[in-house]
């Protein structure tokens, strides 16, 4: 059906660790690499790394990385076959995936089409519904603000949560709980999206409250093979940007784990959808799930999936952009162990957050055993403010969540980056936390619940000890936990009690 397509050379359109992480990606298969960069990028790693690097302009993402025309130039230029978009910038813009596919180029990507679709929440909704999969109640696209107010008013019920069908990742959203505020919200919220977005277009959903985000990693390929690779837990984020993401999910059980797999990749068929995605989805105090969005590009939190299920992600990407197959099959995805990431950020969480910048006079990055660090930074390199204030992700691997954890924590402790803030400190308290440790936490939690410890002296001395009296325990609850389902019986109560060890 599909046609082999040779990748000798890819443009990586994007910047940091994530360019970085393509590059490496390219460079064990053997592809040739091109970077670009800004005027403050051109001693950036990912410009360090590649095999060939071109200048795209200004420092403004809007005069460099979010230039399409320039990116398409250095591309032909160049001479490389593909384009790998990375996340953010241009990575969920069809227009992009077109531009790159009109070229002659292959789009490591999905299809443009699939892009489109999902990027209006609205009509992604909609989608995935028509395919069966369970979306938190809600308006029908294409209705006047008469008929979504009656439909709130009359199905619906508050408090109810205004979105723009542009939106995503938080842009846009309004909460109301009276119907008094309704109007006045509803309006807010059309002029937001229209700043925003450029399309002011609003829908309403039932709000549903104090739950988590738990979303499910797909890979597709063009033969028609679609699978999901687990969950991630993404629940620890503040203001929509997410700080802490971990695999698996501390609320997962095998029978939720099989339905949401399932949904998920029902969600990712519904746009015939093909390459790398995750679908986000709500799961509330009592497990009921529901789609929220997809997310058409490789994810900032891959890693933590990638050390649970040895799958290269980036890899596979580029495997489904050549047209071959998936390198696995569903049933052959097994869960090792537990992966925790921290973003590291130049942020100060002492001075809520404020962003950063300045020269790294200082960078002694943590290692050993199940530490991995995906960085686009180094010592000497200059921290701008033009661009996200991810430095850099700090990923531990442990048999356990415990383990884990406890392993998080020693490497927190030995990263040293001086020359200015990091929110290393919030990753420590938040790793000393008692709630953390439980797994007992939702998307509320470190807005609401969590406080910095202003003391770093007090950082808990005997957490460590505590943790490590967990890991057996632990250890045989996931063993149960990953026992395989019977065909068909969906019911658990025959595995009870029975234990697998799946690690030694
Ligand atoms: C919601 C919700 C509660 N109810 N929808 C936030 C970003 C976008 N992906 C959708 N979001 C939410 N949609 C309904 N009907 C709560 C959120 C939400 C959230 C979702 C995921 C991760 C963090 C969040 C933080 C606040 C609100």
């Amino acid at each position: 059906m599909a046609e082999l397509q040779n990748i000798k050379k890819v443009l990586v359109a994007n910047r940091g660790e994530i360019a970085v992480r393509i590059i490496r990606a390219c460079r064990e298969l053997g592809i040739q690499t091109v970077a670009v960069y800004s005027d403050v990028d051109r001693e950036s790693l990912h410009v360090r790394y590649a095999d060939e690097v071109y200048h795209i302009g200004p420092p403004q993402p809007g005069e460099s990385y979010l230039r399409i025309d320039k990116l398409i130039d250095v591309a032909k230029k160049s001479g490389a076959d593909a384009v790998h978009p990375g996340y953010g910038f241009l990575s969920e813009r069809a227009a992009f995936a077109e531009a790159t596919i009109d070229a002659g180029l292959t789009w490591i990507g999905p299809h443009p089409y699939a892009i489109r679709v999902m990027g209006n929440k609205e009509e992604a909704r909609e989608t995935v519904r028509k395919a069966g999969v369970p979306v938190v109640p809600g308006t029908h696209p294409g209705l006047t603000d008469e008929e979504i107010i009656k439909a709130i008013h009359q199905d619906i019920g508050f408090p109810v949560l205004i979105k723009a069908a542009a939106g995503g990742g938080g842009k846009g959203m309004r909460v109301v709980r009276k119907p008094d505020e309704l109007l006045s919200s509803m309006a807010a919220a059309h002029r937001e999206a229209l700043g925003a977005f450029g399309d002011g277009t609003i829908y309403a959903e039932k709000l549903v409250d104090g739950a988590r985000h738990i979303e499910f990693q797909i890979l597709a390929d063009m033969h028609g093979n679609t699978i999901h690779l687990l969950e991630r837990e993404c629940s620890i984020q503040r203001r929509h940007q997410k700080l802490v993401e971990e695999a698996p999910s501390p609320i997962m059980d095998e029978d939720l784990r099989a339905r949401m797999g399932e949904m998920a990749v029902k969600a990712a068929q519904s746009v015939n959808y093909v390459n790398a995605g995750t679908i986000e989805c709500l799961v509330d105090k009592d497990k009921n799930f529901y789609f929220l969005e997809m997310n058409t590009r490789i994810q900032v939190e891959h890693p933590v999936t990638e050390l649970i299920t040895g799958v290269d992600l980036v890899k596979e990407q580029i495997r489904i952009a050549r047209g071959r197959r998936l390198s696995i099959t569903q049933e052959q995805v097994r869960i090792n162990g537990w992966a925790i990431e921290c973003r590291i950020n130049a942020e100060d969480p002492y001075n809520s957050f404020l962003p950063s910048i300045g020269t790294v006079s200082t960078y002694i990055a943590p290692s050993g055993a199940g530490v991995r660090v995906d960085s686009g930074i180094y010592e000497g390199f200059d921290v701008t403010p033009y661009y996200d204030s991810m430095l850099a992700k700090l990923i531990c691997w442990g048999e356990t969540r415990a383990t884990a954890v406890l392993r998080m924590r020693r490497a927190l402790e030995e990263y040293k980056i001086m020359g200015l803030k990091t929110n290393i400190p919030f990753h420590q308290n938040l790793m000393d936390s008692l709630r953390y440790q439980a797994g007992n936490f939702d998307t509320k939690f470190v807005e609401e619940r969590f406080q910095m410890n202003e003391d770093e002296s007090q950082l808990r001395p005997d957490v460590a000890a505590i943790m490590a009296t967990l890991v057996e325990h632990q250890r045989r609850q996931q063993a149960a936990q990953i026992v395989q389902r019977p065909e068909r019986d969906t019911s658990n109560w025959k595995w009870v009690g029975r234990y697998e060890r799946m690690h030694r």
